[in-house]
């Protein structure tokens, strides 16, 4: 090697111990803070605080766009991408600790102070949230200062080893091992999640099961279940860490535009007889054929009882709702008035709220999206107009309104599925909430519309199942549906985006028969 090419070589090498080094430190703060988040039991650790805000400062599209690359995976891939920012920063860090002594520890800094903001913007800040912070600070601070004194340092004109680099290597090592106990040993810590979730096995609700109305299956293997079940519904919010409610802790406020403000318990809730309902939940980001949507036995108390006890004032018009992670969503007062069962559910398919779907209290309204009706984790009903506010998704360019727009989808067969050619059965769903189904048709490759058969339902504010059994010659295939609601409306075969207030277009699919 010549003289020059080891120079060259050993300051590249220096830097990257530099870097190393404070990488290492900055994982281990962020370690040293996730397990005394869960020790401390604090509601987020700093890194779920600015993920956090990261997702309620991404414009609407911006986020759709990325959810569309992502999926279902968003979060533990936002998480991922600020831990290895906080990685990144921290190897920054390191290198300017070269320099000196002031630029590292200004990076940690504002990190901080980053993460501080983070955690007082979001609900549920209190002193205890800020000790992991600091911790992890104050980690970096320290083990950077201990890992840079250990590199080796720069010789030039000597071997191809720096001298000391085995200390270093040995330090850099055991701090990781350390590093990654520490975090993983935090997952032991933690209660309050599994305090909740123990609650909420315990508790015995008056709610029945609810029984499936005759006929609601068409028997056709490969349907989703008329019924879904809870670890088989479908989940939408913007929680990153989900509410860990006491139920005897959870209060309701009703208040705005009311002759008296009215605060509830959850044994309020429960001292009120239980209204029982069959209601399909579906999401206003569901595309045509997508699988945003459910349907369950919600039991709970009427809204509209609940506001009549408040008294509702004649000028308002909304129901403005706001979730303990900060959720908001704004309801027409109508929808919850007009005799419909819009609840503040307490059981789903007879047992305690789910956590991932509101527990212990949240609110469905048969006939809209969720976005504007839903709210998991409910604490707060203000009755207000809606000239006088926006809401979580409105501020993001979705309608502020969301009635559910009559849809129909093909699940059996699948697209692109071989099946043999001959009687082929198919089958699927249709739901026009609050509206109900007159009528399902389907039509294969350019032939008359078929009717399909439906099966059972117990109201109007439930999907329903649909079979046909199609004559199929052997051959490529395409196979559409369409639905009519009891309106008379046939659903449009225009396609429409799901922004701002849901998709349309009818559900085509291609298959091949043999
Ligand atoms: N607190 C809170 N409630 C929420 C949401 C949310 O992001 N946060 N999303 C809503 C949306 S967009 C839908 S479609 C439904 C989904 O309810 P599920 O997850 O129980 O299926 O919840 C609604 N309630
Ligand atoms: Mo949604």
């Amino acid at each position: 090697m010549s003289e020059h090419g080891g120079v060259t070589t050993e300051v590249r090498r220096s830097r990257w111990y530099l870097a190393l080094a404070g990488a290492i430190a900055g994982g281990a703060g962020v370690a040293v803070a996730h397990a005394l988040t869960n020790l401390l039991n604090a509601r987020a650790t700093p890194i779920q605080s600015v993920a956090e805000v990261v997702i309620a400062i991404t414009p609407g599209p911006v986020a759709e766009l990325l959810i569309g690359l992502v999926g279902r995976n968003d979060k533990p891939i936002l998480v991922a991408g600020v831990t290895l920012a906080v990685l990144g920063l921290g190897a920054l860090a390191g290198v300017l600790s070269a320099r000196s002594r002031v630029l590292p520890n200004l990076v940690f800094l504002a990190m901080f102070v980053l993460a501080f903001v983070a955690a007082l913007v979001r609900p549920g800040f209190t002193a205890v949230s800020v000790l992991p912070l600091a911790a992890g600070a104050v980690t970096w601070v320290v083990l950077l200062a201990v890992l840079v004194d250990a590199v080796p340092e720069e010789r030039p004109a000597e071997a191809e080893r720096p001298v000391g680099s085995r200390r270093f290597v040995l330090l850099a090592g055991a701090t990781t091992v350390l590093a990654i106990g520490v975090g993983v040993s935090g997952r032991f810590f933690g209660r309050s999640r599994r305090a909740i979730e123990t609650t909420r096995r315990l508790l015995r609700l008056p709610a029945t099961r609810g029984v499936a109305p005759a006929g609601a299956e068409v028997g056709l293997a490969g349907l989703t279940p008329w019924r879904v079940p809870n670890n088989a519904f479908y989940r939408i919010d913007t929680a990153l860490v989900l509410p860990a409610i006491d139920p005897t802790e959870w209060r309701l406020r009703v208040h705005g535009m009311v002759d008296r403000e009215v605060t509830l318990t959850y044994q309020d809730l429960l001292d009120t007889e239980l209204t029982e309902a069959w209601v399909t939940l579906c999401c206003v980001s569901n595309e045509v054929g997508g699988d945003l949507i459910g349907n369950a036995w919600w039991s709970g108390v009427r809204i509209a009882d609940v506001l009549a006890r408040a008294g509702v004032s004649p000028d308002a018009d909304a129901v403005k709702q706001t979730s303990a992670d900060g959720w908001t969503c704004g309801t027409p007062i109508e929808a919850l008035t007009d005799g419909r069962d819009a609840l503040l559910a307490v059981a789903m398919n007879g047992r305690p709220l789910p956590v991932d779907h509101g527990f212990p209290v949240r609110m469905v309204v048969p006939g809209l999206y969720g976005f504007v009706s839903a709210t998991k984790w409910v604490v707060d009903l203000e009755v207000t107009r809606f000239d006088k506010f926006t809401a979580y998704w409105t501020e993001r360019g979705w309608s502020a309104q969301g009635p559910v727009k009559t849809q129909s989808r093909i699940e059996v067969p699948r697209n692109r599925d071989e099946v043999a050619s001959g009687r082929v059965r198919v089958g699927g769903q249709a739901w026009a909430q609050h509206t109900g189904i007159e009528r399902v048709e389907v039509r294969l490759d350019g032939n008359a519309w078929a009717e399909a058969v439906l099966g059972g339902v117990p109201s109007t504010d439930t999907w329903v199942q649909w079979s046909a059994t199609l004559d199929v010659p052997p051959g490529d295939h395409t196979l559409a549906v369409r639905a009519t609601d009891k309106s008379g409306y046939t659903q449009t075969a225009a396609i429409a985006d799901v922004v701002p207030d849901g998709a349309t277009g009818w559900h085509t699919i291609g298959f091949t028969a043999s």
